[in-house]
């Protein structure tokens, strides 16, 4: 099927066809039609991908590259049949590149505890932006407390965009490693990661890509951007939970010691030392998530199916619809308003909890995420302790956004905002 851009009637009448490969669509909460808007948190799993893991588990449950046994072949060649697949979606240059690990939040505590025995020292700055998930956050402060490093903080602007101009004057020869999301959660501001990653590089500066939210919601190709690391997690990309994706350049995978020790990433051991295995084993220690890399590997063939240009089409005309929409709204103020955003959109209505804003939504069969989205530093920038904010999936329909609508009303008029009592 080609995947190119289709008309906006084509994308809808797509849209609706996508929907009936995730079954959980078709439930009712409250009695009502269920509206999953919380995808950034995770996303609906479509049945390809439940078909694969039951497939491990029902015809090749076995360990992976231990058997001599038929089982165990099997499940070593879908296990690593899941790496190529990886490979290809990021268009890294080799399948050793892409370490499983069980999220982006591992991927980054890996790439920080490993340049921290190798490259951060007293001294040593890590630059990381304000928009930061605490993922990308916590991992490099307890590294510069074990190291004597300290983090730099590139700033945001009131429409919660990277402050670019102050970048340059923020790389120094103290800088490590630049670490940067390349979506933000509860902004939805996508960052112009390639020139931040170009302009480390002219330095000799590493950079960390954190995608986890951006791999399900447009193209991403490492080695166009020329990132050191790249990190996300599968449940955000219609994937299994507990399985994710470290890319990094093999030199860095050379040059790094092992993140944990055990079994699969040696090649020999003795009491007095230990030979590793090559890269990417050397940081697999212990039995990998096989079923969640073969559930991987199916949902990012699903994705490639329905194509990441068409999502990433229908994703933004939910976005420009909504954004239109909530506007109209007495009371409501957005949250994060840069050029170029995907798919999500954090509000805040003038007097009302965002607890009590989600607990009336879900009541309407409507699920979104309110709170500070693990990244109190944003929150504390706005001036908000949280906010509501609503995710989209590739299955979602502007029939959702108008539910979605009619439901905030309902806020409104309860809590009387702008004298709408
Ligand atoms: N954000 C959200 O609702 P894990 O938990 O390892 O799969 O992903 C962590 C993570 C890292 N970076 C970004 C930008 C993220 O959005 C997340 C997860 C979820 O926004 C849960 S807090």
């Amino acid at each position: 099927m080609s995947t190119a851009v289709h008309s906006a009637q084509e994308l809808r009448e797509l849209v609706w066809q996508w929907r009936q490969d995730f079954p959980l669509l078709q439930r009712t909460v409250y009695g009502k039609p269920i509206v999953y808007l919380d995808n950034a948190a995770t996303t609906q799993k479509p049945t390809a991908v439940v078909a694969a893991l039951q497939h491990y588990y029902t015809e090749c449950t076995s360990n992976v590259h231990r058997g001599v046994y038929y089982l165990s072949e099997q499940a070593t060649q879908l296990y690593e049949e899941a790496r190529r697949t990886v490979q290809r979606f990021l268009g890294a240059a080799e399948a050793a590149e892409i370490v499983f690990v069980r999220g982006t939040t591992e991927a980054i505590n890996l790439v920080a505890h490993c340049l921290g025995r190798t490259r951060i020292r007293p001294g040593s700055e890590i630059l990381l932006t304000h928009m930061e998930h605490h993922s990308n956050i916590v991992p490099w402060q307890l590294v510069a407390e074990q190291t004597g490093a300290r983090l730099r903080v590139l700033p945001i602007t009131p429409d919660g965009e990277l402050m670019l101009e102050a970048y340059p004057e923020l790389l120094t020869e103290r800088t490590a490693v630049v670490a940067v999301v390349h979506v933000s959660n509860s902004l939805g501001t996508i960052n112009p990661v390639a020139e931040l990653i170009q302009t480390a590089h002219e330095r000799g500066i590493p950079v960390l890509v954190d995608g986890a939210q951006a791999v399900a919601h447009m193209p991403v190709d490492v080695q166009q951007l020329d990132c050191d690391f790249y990190a996300f997690s599968g449940h955000k990309i219609y994937g299994p939970t507990g399985i994710g994706v470290l890319y990094a350049k093999r030199r860095w995978l050379e040059e790094f010691p092992p993140y944990q020790g055990g079994g699969d990433m040696i090649r020999h051991v003795t009491f007095e030392r230990t030979l590793y295995n090559d890269v990417p084993y050397k940081f697999e220690a212990g039995t990998p998530n096989i079923a969640g890399a073969i559930g991987l590997k199916a949902a990012l063939e699903y994705v490639q199916q329905c194509g990441l240009e068409r999502i990433a089409a229908h994703e933004h005309e939910l976005l420009r619809y909504a954004t239109e929409r909530l506007q109209e709204l007495p009371g409501v103020r957005l949250i994060g308003t840069a050029q170029r955003k995907a798919a999500i959109i954090s509000f805040v209505i003038e007097g009302v909890h965002p607890h009590d804003v989600g607990t009336v939504l879900d009541r309407e069969g409507i699920a979104i995420r309110v709170g500070h989205h693990c990244t109190q530093p944003v929150m504390e920038f706005f001036g908000v302790p949280a906010t509501s904010r609503v995710s989209f999936g590739l299955y979602n329909t502007l029939e959702e956004v108008d539910r979605l609508v009619e439901a905030l009303w309902k806020v409104i008029r309860l809590f009387g905002v702008g004298g709408n009592g």
